[in-house]
């Protein structure tokens, strides 16, 4: 087999090049080139020094994932950085792409970095559950200083090579196209000097209180994950010591995290996410339609959300609704959410008048005929859904895909409205569309592959994660979210309060528990609006005008900076209701709620399964993570389940007298799992 690197002589220089497509993956192969490479160097005397380059769109983008777990294969990465690092003669990391993980490591391991303008920085680790475990928590911090390094490793988010230089990780930019031939220059220039800069041997400082202040600042976005907490602990246990000490604290720390639940679950979603763009029996090279102009019916909320994607992402929308003022205000709202971002610092004036230009407002319908892919985003009703449709097929033009943002209608019935079943296709967008990841699509019983294909292309363009739902009422994330509010519910009625419920999920991970989202979303959703007929604890609430968050009151009562209490008027309402229905009590444990709200959702999810509405259980734990905030380190229901066991899932299940899906009774007999 031939070794992805290959060495090349420019004179006296040694141009180390990876060749390991797609992204240049520091697998066994590579790290003994690397290590081979560093040799020959340091063997030939006519060598004066290296540059390591990659060949393809990236720089090493890290260690290969798909390698945890396995017997390693020698030499590891440890080694092969402190080899580079040895090494008597100077080597240059020429960086182009993402420099990401190991690869970042590597290039802290070269004495010199020199690094092409768009290239990217970043210890990515944190967000697989683990840390840098080939010296990254010791060279980045002598190099480029504590904060930078907590920053970058705790985090996980990459910067910009500009970035990096400004804090020493880059030595020099090189040209856009001229990055090889910069490095050899660069190479030559820094031949004879020395002692080499080598990184671990740089002292480090740092200043009191850096490290509780970070801990502090950066509370909210770590609760409940292993992986930061350790990462800040290694620092902050090894700055001052000697670096063979530090590395030895990183190596027990990486293998403590990489033998936990957490990052197996969060490696689970990095290729689930993946996979899940991938469609079973949807060729890759199928021909797509090409999707020069969107369309969106409905400038409310969704529509403007949905709008947003697409101009952020350089597609004109035009989009219509049936009044000027509902138009405006539309469109008022979206330039306001581009201004606040513009206000954060994350776009410029310009962006946001680029974006807006492209957008057309429009009161006349006839105007989607010149959309390649219309949306349409009106509120849910099934015969003004067809309606639309029935309108549509008659303007927009012969190959125009056509979408619906429905959450729960059957788009087969959508598309009987149409005379061109095959270009309907459900893309149910998640509230705030601009903000949140998940796109469901939903491939109705006449799809054509290529409408299929093209949308989910569509998807990676305006960065959704986008996974594939049959037909059947919620899809796949509402459809498991009614187990769960049902139970929530009958558990209120049963003895538990709105707060142990909404306790018992966020310290689970969730972002909030059920009543929690009811607040925030409306209690009066679906509400029948009739304050004079009560038959539930929510239609009390509603007729009571507790609507949630917005009135100030729902579940719980709210100042005026929207903080939550608990609500005597809630318990009130919840005891007239216990004592009114006669419903027998008793003391919920924490343990019911999580075998009531939780497996039900399992269990939901496996009838999803069984009937093909999903193609993979990986599939329902990235709807999750992504469209629910269900914590990544638990890597998804599905994930979650294998981890509890799913013999305990069902026996819980069994427990409480739920009808446990014949797919999971299947797995537990056979020992199977979902992943
Ligand atoms: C690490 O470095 C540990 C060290 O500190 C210590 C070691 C001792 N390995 O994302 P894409 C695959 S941990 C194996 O669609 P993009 C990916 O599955 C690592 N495979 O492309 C996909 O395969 P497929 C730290 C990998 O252009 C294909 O490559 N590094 C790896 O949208 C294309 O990927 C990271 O966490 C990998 N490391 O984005 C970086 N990376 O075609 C992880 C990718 O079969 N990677 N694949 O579906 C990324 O963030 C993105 O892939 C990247 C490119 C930004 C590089």
């Amino acid at each position: 087999m031939t070794s992805p690197i290959t060495t090349e002589r420019q004179g006296d220089i040694l141009v180390i090049t990876s060749n390991n497509p797609p992204v240049n993956a520091l697998g066994a192969a590579v790290r003994q080139g690397l290590d081979a490479a560093i040799k020959e160097l340091n063997d030939d005397d006519s060598l004066k020094a290296a540059v390591i380059r990659c060949e393809g769109r990236t720089f090493f983008a890290g260690a290969d994932i798909t390698e945890f777990g396995k017997p390693m294969q020698e030499p590891g990465l440890p080694t092969v950085v402190d080899t580079i690092e040895a090494s008597e003669k100077p080597v240059v990391a020429a960086v182009h792409g993402t420099a990401l993980g190991g690869g970042c490591e590597v290039a802290l391991a070269c004495h010199y970095r020199i690094a092409v303008p768009s290239a990217k920085f970043g210890l990515p680790e944190v967000k697989l559950g683990i840390l840098p475990g080939a010296g990254g928590t010791q060279r980045l911090p002598r190099v480029a200083g504590v904060q930078f390094a907590l920053e970058l490793a705790a985090k996980g988010d990459p910067v910009s090579a500009k970035a990096a230089q400004a804090a020493g990780l880059v030595d020099r930019l090189a040209g856009e196209d001229s990055l090889t031939a910069d490095a050899i220059a660069y190479a030559r220039k820094m031949a004879d000097a020395r002692p080499l800069p080598r990184a671990s041997e740089k002292p480090v400082t740092v200043e009191p209180g850096v490290f509780d202040d970070f801990r502090k600042a950066n509370a909210k976005r770590m609760r409940g994950f292993d992986a930061p907490a350790e990462i800040i602990a290694v620092i902050e246990e090894t700055v001052g010591k000697p670096y063979a000490e530090g590395v030895q604290r990183e190596r027990n720390g990486f293998m403590k995290l990489i033998m936990g639940t957490q990052s197996a679950a969060m490696r689970h979603i990095f290729f689930a996410e993946r996979k899940a763009a991938k469609i079973d029996d949807v060729p890759e090279d199928t021909q797509l339609r090409p999707i020069k102009r969107v369309g969106v019916i409905g400038a409310g909320t969704m529509g403007g959300g949905i709008s947003m994607n697409f101009l952020s992402a350089g597609i004109p929308v035009t989009i219509v609704e049936m009044a000027q003022d509902a138009l405006d205000r539309g469109t008022g709202v979206m330039r306001k959410n581009y201004e606040g971002s513009a206000a954060k610092g994350r776009m410029t004036a310009e962006q946001v008048e680029g974006a807006m230009g492209l957008l057309k407002p429009t009161l006349n319908f006839d105007d989607l005929s010149e959309c390649d892919l219309i949306i349409e985003a009106v509120y849910e009703n099934m015969d003004v859904k067809k309606e639309i449709f029935g309108k549509l097929d008659t303007i927009a033009k012969p190959g125009a895909i056509l979408a619906s943002n429905t959450s729960y209608l059957n788009i087969d019935e959508i598309a009987s409205a149409t005379n061109r079943p095959g270009d309907v296709v459900g893309m149910h967008f998640f509230s705030p569309a601009n903000v949140m990841k998940l796109l469901e699509i939903v491939r109705g019983a006449k799809t054509d592959k290529d409408v299929l294909a093209t949308v989910m292309d569509v998807a990676k363009k305006i960065k959704k994660v986008a996974v594939v739902a049959g037909v059947c009422y919620g899809f796949i994330g509402n459809r498991m979210l009614m187990p769960r509010q049902i139970e929530a519910n009958k558990l209120l009625m049963e003895g538990a309060s709105p707060q142990q419920i909404d306790k018992v999920h966020v310290e689970f991970g969730m972002p909030m528990g059920p009543f929690q989202m009811g607040d925030l979303a409306g209690v009066d959703i679906g509400w029948h609006r009739d304050p004079n007929r009560v038959e539930s604890i929510r239609d009390q609430l509603c007729a009571e005008g507790r609507w949630g968050q917005k009135k100030g009151a729902g579940f719980y009562d709210y100042d005026e900076k929207r903080n939550p209490s608990p609500s005597p008027r809630v318990a009130e309402i919840i005891a007239e209701w216990r004592e009114k229905t006669g419903t027998p009590q008793h003391d919920v444990t924490d343990e019911e709620i999580v075998e009531r709200t939780l497996y039900t959702m399992v269990n939901e999810g496996a009838k999803i399964l069984q009937e093909g509405m999903a193609q993979r259980a990986s599939d329902i734990d990235v709807v999750w993570i992504y469209g629910y905030g269900w914590p990544v380190y638990r890597g998804g229901p599905m994930f979650w389940a294998d981890t509890v066991g799913l013999k305990t899932v069902v026996a819980g299940l069994e427990k409480h007298g739920f009808e446990v899906a014949q797919l999971l009774r299947d797995k537990v007999e056979k020992g199977e799992r979902f992943n």
